[in-house]
């Protein structure tokens, strides 16, 4: 392979190039030949030349290994022509097909993970980006000046409860303070509910909610469906019905259909997505894609809220606490004005972990609790009072132990839960 596919760091010119970096572990050679294997694999080669290939193809296509750091192990950044892409019409998976394709089952390598992405502004800006971003979802409801961190809630049973059921568990948690409820991942359209009937009992709920306290909750409906013709489906029904947000599993319906909702002017309402299914290749750190990676897409192709991780919470720290901040400033900074996505922390958590995650990831957040609100002892309205109590405490700098004093649902909370999951980020902060 000799000097193809490699070149000096002063001949890549950032603004005519995507540019991947991943962590890179060679099973046979030197990290360099590991990495010549992977560009040539992601971008015009293959196990041995061909006789078709053109002077054109590999001067122009191919990609170039331009920076790499260790003997078999470490850091490597390769530079995709962007002349190798077809974004107009390939769009998001044009991207991960040549950045993140075939060249995680290489024989030649023995891990890879893609741990970022540099994606110059030509490029950025044929996509659409979110339609609201957390200024928008602000204007919604109603916490533009305050700038609350929003509470919200996913419906517990994930799944089994009945369109009442669901419509009066609203009720209760919007009156008790949330910003935000949503269906759980795993909640379509079954028979025991239905999306059409959902919407329109939960609306009314919420409307109500509206007239008694004149805050505005979110109600995002997984419209998440089999086909794209039956996304559509649901999105009809949910929007006839009054729906104010949509929810979509974004990695099990792909980033394409989330790109054309977001592209799609009869679509006027905010995007929440859900990530499941990430840690199948997030988690592992030697071997995968980061979920940098996931945030960077979800807002090319459009995504309002994205789930990016608890600084404490149930699950298993598939980044720690220091890249979960990294995302959430990526998500919430300047990128050639693409609007922001509001980041959702979730997973496990109680009142006791609301201050927390607010320290440690800031006040433009998403803080959702499922069984940190349904679990309380006092019941749903009471759960989301505990959560609202924990989060006036933390802006005010009030302990919650003082706090829970003159707050009777948070004092419930924190006497069933305690401080269960805190660990790990206390540790942190010790740091
Ligand atoms: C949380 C949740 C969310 C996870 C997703 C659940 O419920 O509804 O789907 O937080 O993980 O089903 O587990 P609880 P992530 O509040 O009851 O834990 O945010 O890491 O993508
Ligand atoms: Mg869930």
């Amino acid at each position: 392979m000799g000097k193809a596919f490699v070149a000096n760091p002063e001949e890549v010119e950032p603004e005519n190039n995507i540019i991947a970096v991943y962590w890179l572990e060679s099973s046979r050679g030197s990290l360099l030949d590991a990495a010549k294997a992977l560009a040539s694999e992601q971008s015009i080669g293959t196990w041995t030349e061909v006789k078709t290939e053109t002077l054109w193809i590999r001067e122009r296509l191919s990609a170039k290994v331009f920076k790499w750091k260790g003997e078999k192990e470490g850091l490597v950044s390769v530079a995709f022509p962007l002349e190798l892409f077809d974004l107009e019409r390939g769009g998001i998976p044009c991207i991960l097909g040549i950045t993140a394709g075939n060249l995680f089952g290489l024989s030649e390598i023995k891990n890879a993970r893609l741990i970022d992405l540099q994606i110059p502004k030509s490029a950025v800006k044929i996509f659409p980006g979110p339609k609201f971003g957390i200024e928008g979802i602000r204007k919604i409801c109603g916490t533009v000046k305050n700038r609350i961190p929003h509470i919200g809630t996913i419906f517990k049973p994930k799944v089994g409860l009945k369109p009442k059921e669901m419509a009066d568990i609203a009720y209760e948690v919007g009156v008790g303070g949330v910003n935000f409820c949503k269906d759980d991942e795993t909640l379509f359209s079954q028979k025991f509910c239905p999306i059409e009937e959902r919407v329109s009992l939960m609306m009314e709920a919420l409307d109500k909610v509206y007239e008694e306290t004149g805050r505005r909750v979110m109600y995002a409906v997984n419209v998440t469906a089999a086909t794209p013709r039956l996304i559509y489906e649901n999105i009809e029904s949910a929007l006839d019905n009054g729906a104010n947000a949509i929810m979509l599993d974004i990695l099990l319906a792909g980033f394409g259909i989330l790109h054309q909702l977001a592209e799609d002017p009869s679509i006027k309402v905010p995007i929440h997505c859900h990530r499941a299914f990430h840690a199948a290749f997030t988690r592992n750190p030697r071997h995968g894609v980061h979920m940098i990676i996931v945030a960077k897409l979800t807002r090319l192709a459009g995504g309002d809220q994205l789930h990016t991780g608890t600084a404490a919470g149930k699950m298993g720290l598939s980044n720690e606490v220091r890249e979960i901040q990294l995302i959430n400033d990526f998500l919430r900074n300047e990128w050639y004005s693409l609007k922001t996505v509001f980041p959702v922390a979730s997973g496990g958590i109680h009142p006791a972990l609301v201050p927390i995650n607010v320290r440690l990831l800031g006040r433009d957040i998403v803080i959702n609790a499922g069984g940190g609100i349904h679990g309380h002892p006092m019941g749903s309205r009471a759960g989301a009072k505990a959560m609202a109590q924990a989060v006036e405490a933390t802006l005010k700098n009030i302990p919650l132990e003082e706090y829970a004093k003159t707050h009777i649902e948070l004092k419930a909370a924190l006497e069933k839960w305690g401080y269960k999951y805190a660990e790990k980020a206390s540790e942190f902060l010790k740091k």
